[in-house]
Order: C-alpha cells, then sequence, then structure tokens
C-alpha cells in the first residue's frame, strides 16, 4: 500500500536535523545543499513510491560507479555537464556577453601538464597507423575581432580506438599522446597534425554502461576533438569540435555536440596540397577559429577549478 508521509512534522523536522541545520557547526552552505538534496531525495522515495529492494539497488549501483571512478563519466551523461553550460550562457546573455565560438563541456578526461610548442605542434606518436591524417589550424581571436598573440590552445583526443592516452586500458600510447599544449604565434595563429579520431564508448559493462542501457540509451560519442583556450585578459574557453559526417553527431550519449562546432573536414589527396603541408600524404584539412571574450570586470566570471587529472 502506498503511503506518504514527506509533509509530516516529524519527517521536516528529520530533514533539518540530517542536514545539521540544528548545529552551529559546520558550512551553512553545504547545509542548505544538503537539505534541499535530501528532501528531493525523500520526497521522490515517497511519491514514486520507491521501494527498498530498489534504493538498495541503487546504493549498490553508486559504490560501483565510485570503485570504477565514473561519476565524471555518468555526469554528462545524465546530462548535468550539458546543463551546467546552459546556465552559463544564460548568465552571459543576462551580462549581454556574446560567445561566438560556443562552449560545451570539458569531460572527464583532460590531463594537466601536456608539452608546450610554439605554433604548430604534432599531437600524436605515429603509433595509431589507422587513422587518417589531419592537419587543424586556425586563429584566436578576442571579441574585438583582433588575433591574439600567444594565445594558449590546450587540444586533447583520443585514438581510432576511442582510447585517450593515461586512460588506456591497453596501455600502448605514449604519456600525453595527442595531448598539446599550443602557443599560438604572433598572428594569434595555431596549427596542429594528428590522426582522426574515431569516437568514444563508455567500457562496456560499465555502471556508466548499466545505467545508459536501463534507460533505453547508448554510451557513444561522435568522434570530436577538446580544447581550452586561454589568454591574458580573456575568458577561458572549454569547447570541442566534432568530425562532421560521423553518424552520431547528433547523438552523443554526453550530448556535447553544438551549433558551430561541426566545421568542415576538407580532404586533400593531390600532390601540390600534399607537399604544400609537409605533411606525408592525403590528409584532412579543418580550419577553426576560436573567438574569445574578455574578462568581466577583471576577472574570469565563470572559471572552472574542477579536480583534474595531471601528469
Ligand atoms: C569523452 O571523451 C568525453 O569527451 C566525455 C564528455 C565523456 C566521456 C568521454
Ligand atoms: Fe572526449
Amino acid at each position: 500500500m502506498s503511503v506518504t508521509i514527506f509533509d509530516q512534522p516529524d519527517v521536516q523536522a528529520f530533514l533539518r536535523e540530517i542536514s545539521g541545520l540544528d548545529k552551529p557547526d559546520g558550512s551553512p552552505r553545504a547545509k542548505q545543499i544538503i537539505h534541499r538534496l535530501m528532501s528531493d531525495l525523500f520526497k521522490a522515495i515517497d511519491e514514486l513510491d520507491i521501494t527498498p529492494d530498489e534504493y538498495w539497488a541503487g546504493i549498490a549501483w553508486v559504490n560501483e560507479l565510485g570503485i570504477a571512478g565514473q561519476a565524471g563519466l555518468i555526469s554528462p551523461g545524465l546530462g548535468l555537464d550539458h546543463f551546467l553550460d546552459l546556465r552559463m550562457d544564460a548568465q552571459d546573455a543576462a551580462l549581454g556577453i556574446d560567445n561566438k565560438t560556443p562552449r560545451t563541456i570539458e569531460g572527464p578526461l583532460y590531463v594537466a601538464g601536456a608539452p608546450v610548442v610554439q605554433g604548430h605542434a604534432r599531437l600524436d606518436d605515429g603509433r595509431d597507423t589507422d587513422g587518417q591524417l589531419l592537419l587543424m589550424h586556425g586563429t584566436v581571436f578576442n571579441d574585438a575581432g583582433q588575433p591574439v598573440p600567444g594565445a594558449q590552445v590546450e587540444v586533447w583526443h583520443c585514438d581510432t580506438r576511442g582510447f585517450y592516452s593515461h586512460f588506456d586500458p591497453t596501455g600502448v600510447q605514449a604519456p600525453f599522446n595527442m595531448r598539446r599544449t599550443i602557443i599560438a604565434d604572433q598572428q594569434g595563429r595555431y596549427s596542429f597534425r594528428s590522426i582522426l579520431p574515431n569516437g568514444y564508448g563508455v567500457p562496456p559493462g560499465s555502471p556508466t554502461e548499466k545505467l545508459l542501457f536501463a534507460l533505453g540509451r547508448h554510451g557513444q560519442r561522435p568522434a570530436h576533438i577538446h580544447f581550452f583556450i586561454s589568454a591574458d585578459g580573456q575568458r577561458k574557453l572549454t569547447t570541442q569540435i566534432n568530425i562532421a559526417g560521423d553518424p552520431l553527431v547528433n547523438d552523443d550519449f554526453a550530448h556535447a555536440t553544438r551549433d558551430g562546432l561541426v566545421p568542415e573536414v576538407v580532404e586533400h589527396g593531390d600532390a601540390a596540397s600534399i607537399a604544400a603541408a609537409g605533411l606525408e600524404g592525403p590528409f584532412a584539412e579543418i580550419v577553426f577559429d576560436f573567438h574569445l571574450t574578455p574578462l568581466v570586470q577583471g576577472e574570469d566570471n565563470q572559471i572552472c577549478e574542477r579536480p583534474r587529472a595531471a601528469a
């Protein structure tokens, strides 16, 4: 039989007690957030009549998720990362800030400490021979449309198997393979050669995949390349591009695809283009400019200092 007890005064007092609202110690903000989240959870258990078996299955899943280190992976899967982006977009709109290059989610696989290279970098270690050669380049601009000399272009992507260096279960990639920090030249230009990545899939059999499957969803991302773009006086931009033509471009489990972030991929097979690019053979070219926005009252009002891996 279904019962609802949420509104009872003793349950409401209990919520205040478990949130420490009756205690002087601790963090007022932590109390506020936990009181709200626990209230919403109690209410959901009550209204959906969540059974003890359902509840304890959820707890076992949370433990499994933590052991696998996948809280940062289910987070984009459940749309929270994209929701935070939408909130930052709305804050920008309220401040009259126009992000000519859209932001999109960072994801859980950035590693700090990549080699720093001036102007042009090679990202791949040459071991993944299945990928098509890629030449990507462009200019970093400020909101006045001027190039930003010395802008920092941090770039990272996975290999043709969908594995990122430092998170590769097969361990074959060199440290910082397909990860670099490129310093733009005096004209604000960056460029790199690499190979076209393939899409990423969440680990098979993982708790993340189990939940997505329970929702009738999949855990695949289209091929994509991540960026942090930063420069003095500018807000740091977190974004990605998708590789046009990937069938999952508009079916991303992490909900990162946005208009303006799917540049054209131009194939070059002629000897003159290959020689001009200084490459060994046919290649794909992506031209993509990044547009930054200035600090707000001298500050990056949206800087995110989340815990990140470093090597
Ligand atoms: C990725 O490569 C990624 O970019 C995101 C957002 C989630 C999982 C893997
Ligand atoms: Fe990624």
